[in-house]
This record gives structure tokens, sequence and C-alpha cells, in this order.
């Protein structure tokens, strides 16, 4: 951004805001908010979004304009600054399809095709920015198993590994995309792999541009778990969940829902054991006793199965981002879920 789009817009701001300031105040005053917002855009810091009321509070304070007033221009100077600060305002849903529900975990590249033109009908329910990300079922985790990805770069042979996981990975996103055009979703994918900088397994950060513009065009950003370069590793698993929990937290997202094949955390896993109990809420501080009684995963998951589901998402409940995992095998849960239900699986919040 130039030095003279900032003395423009520093001018703008000036006049909306001698309207409700003396001249001297409305000018350092817009300097201030300008400077603010564009450093925020220019280093595409999404977290000023969380403290950007914090900051009106205080110029409120010190320059005697009400907290509504600055509010309003502030609004304005990020509506002319950049797109993305427009899209991340409007707050996505994020929906996570998970490998188990778009896939058969018993078969290898077995897809529901059935299943998945379903939900990509159910996903249509939503009204605003949607953002989705997918598991790797049956296609990502056998060969990242075989080849041990998630252990990190240890030989050669991993490296054709590394190429056909995410080669497989492609081919599920590639149905995935199908099925959501076909129910009139303009769906786009977003390569993690391509776009994500990884260390020690952890997503250091993401280049978020173009999925900004995406979700302010109205278009859905589709992406999923997938085999990435690691700082540190060599290579590892970005899971779906740490990528759903990553851009709930990144574009502040509105609710974070995920698909599941099950009700929700059983106190077993309920296709091995029929009487177990659902957990209807989660909170950090119950989790301690809720980890030693679940279930886990049935067939080769390298990413953790539903305790790393859950810990990833207790995650999202400390910044404030409720999280619901449901059964999105059941025909019309996701959409009831899309729609703004609660209650239906099991909820992750802050205690
Ligand atoms: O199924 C894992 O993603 P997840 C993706 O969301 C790969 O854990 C490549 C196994």
């Amino acid at each position: 951004m130039t030095l003279s789009f900032q003395k423009k817009l520093i001018k703008k701001a000036t006049k909306w805001l001698t309207a409700v300031a003396t001249l001297a105040t409305a000018q350092i005053v817009a300097e201030l908010l300008v400077k603010a917002i564009m450093v925020a855009v220019q280093g595409g810091h999404l977290s000023y979004l969380r403290y950007r009321n914090e900051y009106l509070k205080r110029l409120s304070a010190e320059y005697d304009i009400t907290f509504e007033n600055l509010e309003k221009v502030a609004a304005k100077i990020e509506d002319e600054c950049v797109p993305w600060v427009k899209a991340a305002r409007m707050r996505p849903l994020i929906v996570k399809l998970g490998g188990s529900v778009i896939t058969d975990k018993r078969g290898r590249f077995s897809v529901k095709l059935s299943s998945l033109r379903r939900l990509a009908r159910e996903l249509k329910a939503a009204d605003g920015p949607l953002v989705v990300v997918h598991g790797g079922g049956s296609y990502g985790h056998p060969i990242a198993s075989k080849f041990e990805i998630a252990r990190g770069f240890k030989n050669e042979e991993q490296l054709m590994g590394f190429s056909l996981t995410h080669r497989a990975m492609e081919e599920l996103n590639t149905h995935v995309i199908e099925a959501l055009q076909r129910a009139g979703l303009p769906a786009i994918a977003i390569q993690p792999s391509a776009c994500s900088v990884v260390s020690d397994g952890r997503i250091v950060r993401m280049e978020l541009a173009p999925l900004h513009k995406f979700l302010e065009l109205g278009i859905v950003p589709v992406t999923y778990g997938d085999v990435v370069p690691d700082l540190s590793r060599g290579m590892s698993i970005l899971s779906g969940d740490q990528l759903v929990v990553y851009l709930a937290r990144e574009l502040g997202a509105s609710r974070v829902i995920l698909g599941a094949d099950v009700d929700g955390v059983f106190t077993a896993d309920p296709k091995l054991r029929s009487r177990e109990k659902l957990i209807r809420v989660i909170t950090p501080s119950s989790w301690r006793d809720v980890v030693k009684s679940i279930g886990v995963a049935s067939g080769p998951d390298v990413t953790g199965g539903m305790a790393k589901k859950v810990e990833e998402l207790l995650i999202l409940a400390e910044s404030g981002i409720e999280a619901e995992i449901v059964n999105a095998a059941k025909a019309d849960t996701l959409k009831r879920a899309i729609l703004g239900e609660r209650g239906l699986g099991t909820k992750i919040m802050a205690g």
C-alpha cells in the first residue's frame, strides 16, 4: 500500500471525524486509526480484529469521542482499505466434513458419493461466507501411515509417499469440489501444502490473502488435511482439524461445525460398544476426566482420531469460538446445525 494512499485515507478520515471532534483531534485520531488499520492490512494480521474494539475504546477515552462514532469511522476506513478486512468482518462459518463421512474407511480410495452429494446440498443452507475443510479418510490416511509421514523425514522412500499421499488428497478434494459445484456452490480448492508454513507439525503461518478475496467474492474455499513441508521435521501431516482451528481463529469464524459419522463424543467408541453415553458439552476443565473414557477411531488415523480432534477444538474454545461435533452421516443434521440449531451433538466450549 502506497504512502499517497495512506495520506488520502487520513484526509478522508479527518473529514469524517470533524463532524464529531475538533479539527486538531480529528487529525490526530484519523492518523492513529489509519496507521493502525494499515499495519494490520500490510502484515495480514487478522488478530487486529480481536483487539480492534479495545483499541477504539482507548482512543475514545483519550480523545473524548464516543465509541459509536469512532467505530463508524473505523469501519469506513476498513472498507476503504482492502477487501480482506471486509471479508474478515463477515465472520465465516467453517464446516469440516470428516473423512469417515465422505469416504469408507474400511476400503482404499473409496468415496461415499451419495453422502457427499447430500452433504453438499445441506451446505447450501449456509447464507453467509463459508469455508469447507475435509479430512483424509481412506484416501490420505492409509498411504500416509504406510510411509510414516507423520514421523517426519527419515528416508528417501518417503518422498514418493509424500507425493502419493498428496495426490490421493487431491483426488478426494476433486470429488468434494465436484459435489459442491453440482449443488450450486462455487467452490475452489486451497492446497495447504502450497500456502502453509509448518514447524514441528504446527502451522506457523498461512497465506490467507487469496482466501479473503474468495470470501469477499462469495466463492467457497475448500481446503483439506494434507502432507506439508515442515521446517523442523522435513515433512509432516497437517490435519483438517488443525486447519479448522487455525482458520477459525485467523478469520474470526462465527462458528465451527464438525461433521462426523457418530453423534458426537462418546464415553467409548459407539461403533464398538453400544451402551456408551454421548457427552453433550466438553470444556477445558471437564476434558481431563473425559479423555480417560473416550473411544479411539476405527481404521488407520495418522492424526489422532477423536481425542486429538477435541484437543484442537479446546484451543478454539479458549478464543471464544464455539464448535460442535454433529453426526453428518444422518440426513439433515448438518443442515440443521448450519441453520443455527445447537445441541445436536457435542459442544466444545469455554468453561
Ligand atoms: O483426516 C489428514 O487429515 P484429517 C490428511 O483431517 C492426511 O486428520 C493426508 C492423512
